[in-house]
């Protein structure tokens, strides 16, 4: 559907179509913040909020083609999450490099707007709503179109654009066990999570995060549901040198924490036949000054 019939079909009341970088994307823009959602991959690549630095991160390396995925914004991980299975392709699963049908869209409850984004395959069924009011809410409803149990491991993979890699913190990780990926350790986390070097870490945890961020005198909450796994990253310099769509310095202003379902540390997800799984994460930003 192009955007002059996604407008026709969903347009109005603070809901509106654009391109971003060749493909179709649907903006929200209400008097809480404006966000901007990608058919491709239902990626949410843009949220802003008033008087604050944007809220998520897009690399300037990014690539913007068919069959690639975006580096940056919340890039959706499923049915895998990180290395793909036996006999399969590509890191973190394929949705995000799959073109999404608009389901609804409008005004959400309590004011704000929100939009629904739908993928089909043989083996599932994706409702993603995405609603942008104080908050922003990213809840993907996975259904399972066969009798036989479906497993899963994915992620809500998202990018936030912060003040200086040396200057943050991420609070409430304190003595929770972690899988580190660049080493292979399972530790406990000591204290806040300050960043002076490549970071790759699969918390088991159900509960919130925080990123305390005093460059851009704000503190980002992240809150989840649906996700044992929080999953924090930073490549760092030798990492990000390795990644094409990924600039040399990028490092210093984004910080990766994520809402998981991680296999690998025991977290993989099941959708029974008739009983739809959630995996939920919700960014608020709270100013301090
Ligand atoms: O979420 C952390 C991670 O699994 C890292 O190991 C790193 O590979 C990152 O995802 C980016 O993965 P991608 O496939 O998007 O390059």
């Amino acid at each position: 559907m192009n955007i002059a019939d996604l407008t026709r079909k969903f347009g109005g009341n603070g809901i509106s179509f654009e391109e971003f970088h060749n493909f179709p994307a649907l903006r929200i823009k209400n008097e809480f913040a404006t966000a901007l959602v990608s058919l491709y991959g239902a990626h949410v690549v843009e949220y802003n909020i008033p008087d604050s630095a944007p809220v998520l991160w897009m690399s300037e390396k990014s690539l913007f083609t068919p069959g690639s995925p975006m580096r940056g914004g919340v890039p959706l991980c499923f049915p895998w999450f990180g290395a793909p299975p036996e006999g399969k392709s590509g890191s973190h699963g394929f949705v995000r490099n799959t073109m999404w049908e608009i389901s609804a869209a409008g005004i959400a409850p309590g004011g704000g707007n929100f939009a629904v984004f739908y993928l089909q395959t043989d083996d599932f069924e994706l409702f993603y709503t995405v609603t942008v009011d104080r908050q922003l809410t990213m809840s993907l409803e996975i259904e399972n179109r066969n009798v036989s149990d479906f497993h899963f491991g994915g992620a809500l993979h998202t990018y936030f654009n912060i003040s200086d890699i040396n200057n943050i913190t991420v609070a409430d990780l304190d003595q929770l066990p972690y899988l580190d990926a660049v080493t292979g350790e399972n530790l406990i986390q000591q204290g806040d999570l300050t960043i002076s070097g490549e970071v790759d870490r699969i918390f088991t945890t159900c509960g919130s995060t925080r990123i305390v961020d005093p460059g851009f005198k704000r503190i980002i909450h992240i809150d989840k549901y649906g996700s044992n796994s929080t999953v924090v990253w930073n490549p760092w310099i030798e990492k990000s040198k390795r990644m094409p769509d990924f600039g040399d310095d990028e490092f210093n202003t984004m910080l990766c924490v994520e809402a998981a379902k991680v296999p690998r540390t025991g977290d993989g997800g099941t959708v029974h036949s008739g009983v739809p799984v959630e995996l939920r994460q919700v960014i608020r930003v709270e100013s301090n000054c």
